[in-house]
C-alpha cells in the first residue's frame, strides 16, 4: 500500500475532516492510492444506512436533508451528507449555500458535509458518489444522506447507492405526477409531499396516491407510503424518519437489500473488469496500433468490427 494513502486513512479514522475529505478526493478523481483505500476499507462499508433525497429543482430538499440531519444526530447517529449536482461542473453555486448554512447549524464533529459536481470523475457521478458513500460509511457514519437534484437518468443512477430513495415532490405544478412519468417512481422507495403548508397539498397526495395505486399489488412488492413535511418547521420529519426505517426492515427482510447490493457490486466489477481488460490491451499492444488502427477506419481501409478483431488477435 501507499503510505501516503494509509497514513491519509489512518488520520481519517480519528475524525479528521482534511483528512476525511482528501479520501473522499482521490477516490472520486481516482488518484493514486484510490485502489488502495477501497481494498483497506471495503470490509468496513455495508454498515450505514444509505438515504437517497432526490426530486425537482427547489422542492426543499436541502431544508429537509438538513431536518434529518439534526433528527438522525439527536439520535446519536454521526451523520454524512453528499450533496450531488449533476447539472453543474462545479461544487459551488447553491450546494455550497447550502453548505454553509449546515455546517453554521451543525458545528459537530458527527457531521460531515460533501459536495460533488458533475466534472471531473474519470468513471461518471454514479460510481464517484458510490465511493465516497462507502468511505463514509467505513470510516463510520451511521447515516449517509445523498442528495440530488433534477429527475433524470444520470439522478436515478446516482439514487441506485440509496438503501432507502426518498422523492420530495411539491403541491401544485403537477410535479409529483410528471417525476413519476419521467421513470424516477422506478426509484422512489418513499415519497415525500413537501411544503404541506402551500394550498393543494391535499390534491397531491390524492394524485400520487391514484398513481401509485397503478403499480403492482404484490404482497412482496414494497408499496411507497406518502408522507407529508414541512421542512421549514420540522412537521412530518419523525414520521419520514419512520417511514425510512421501516423501508430499511422491509428491504432486509425480504431480500430487496441483498439484491440491491448484489447488483451494484456486479455493475462494479464489470466495469473495473471492462476497463482492466482495456488497459492491458493497450499495454500489450502499444497506443501507435491503436493510432493506426483508427486511421485504416477513418480511411475506410478497415471496418471497426474487423480493427477490433486485429487489435485482439
Ligand atoms: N413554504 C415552505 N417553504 C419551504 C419548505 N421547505 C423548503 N422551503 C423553501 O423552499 C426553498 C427551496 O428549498 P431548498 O431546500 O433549497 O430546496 P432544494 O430542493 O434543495 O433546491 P435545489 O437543491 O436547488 O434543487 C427555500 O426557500 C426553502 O426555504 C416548506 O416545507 N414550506
Ligand atoms: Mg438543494
Amino acid at each position: 500500500m501507499t503510505a501516503g494513502a494509509l497514513e491519509l486513512l489512518e488520520r481519517a479514522r480519528t475524525g479528521d475532516a482534511h483528512a476525511i475529505a482528501r479520501t473522499l478526493s482521490m477516490l472520486e478523481n481516482d488518484e493514486n492510492g484510490a485502489a488502495e483505500l477501497v481494498r483497506a476499507t471495503h470490509r468496513d462499508t455495508g454498515k450505514a444506512s444509505v438515504i437517497g433525497v432526490t426530486g425537482p429543482p427547489g422542492g426543499g430538499k436541502s431544508t429537509l436533508v438538513s431536518a434529518l440531519v439534526g433528527a438522525y444526530r439527536a439520535r446519536g447517529d454521526r451523520v454524512a451528507v453528499v450533496a450531488v449536482d449533476p447539472s453543474s461542473p462545479f461544487s459551488g453555486g447553491a450546494i455550497l449555500g447550502d453548505r454553509i448554512r449546515m455546517r453554521e447549524r451543525f458545528l459537530d464533529e458527527g457531521v460531515f458535509i460533501r459536495s460533488m459536481a458533475s466534472r471531473g470523475h474519470s468513471g461518471g457521478l454514479a460510481r464517484a458518489t458510490k465511493r465516497v458513500v462507502d468511505m463514509l460509511d467505513a470510516l463510520g457514519y451511521g447515516v449517509v444522506i445523498v442528495e440530488t437534484v433534477g429527475v433524470g437518468q444520470e439522478e436515478v443512477d446516482v439514487m441506485r447507492v440509496a438503501d432507502t430513495v426518498c422523492l420530495v415532490t411539491v403541491p401544485g405544478l403537477g410535479d409529483g405526477i410528471q417525476a413519476i412519468k419521467a421513470g424516477v417512481l422506478e426509484v422512489a422507495d418513499v415519497i415525500v409531499v413537501n411544503k404541506t403548508d402551500r394550498p393543494g397539498a391535499d390534491e397531491t397526495v390524492r394524485d400520487l396516491t391514484l398513481a401509485l395505486s397503478l403499480g403492482p399489488n404484490k404482497p412482496d412488492v414494497w408499496r411507497p407510503p406518502i408522507v407529508r413535511t414541512n421542512a421549514m418547521t420540522e412537521e412530518g420529519v419523525d414520521a419520514l424518519v419512520a417511514a425510512v426505517a421501516k423501508h430499511g426492515a422491509w428491504a432486509r427482510s425480504s431480500g430487496e437489500a441483498e439484491r440491491r447490493s448484489t447488483a451494484a457490486a456486479r455493475a462494479e466489477i464489470e466495469t473495473l473488469a471492462r476497463e482492466s481488460l482495456y488497459r492491458r490491451l493497450l499495454t500489450r499492444i502499444g497506443a501507435d496500433r491503436l493510432d493506426q488502427a483508427a486511421a485504416a477506419v477513418a480511411h475506410r481501409q478497415r471496418d471497426p468490427y474487423t480493427a477490433v478483431e486485429e487489435l485482439l488477435s
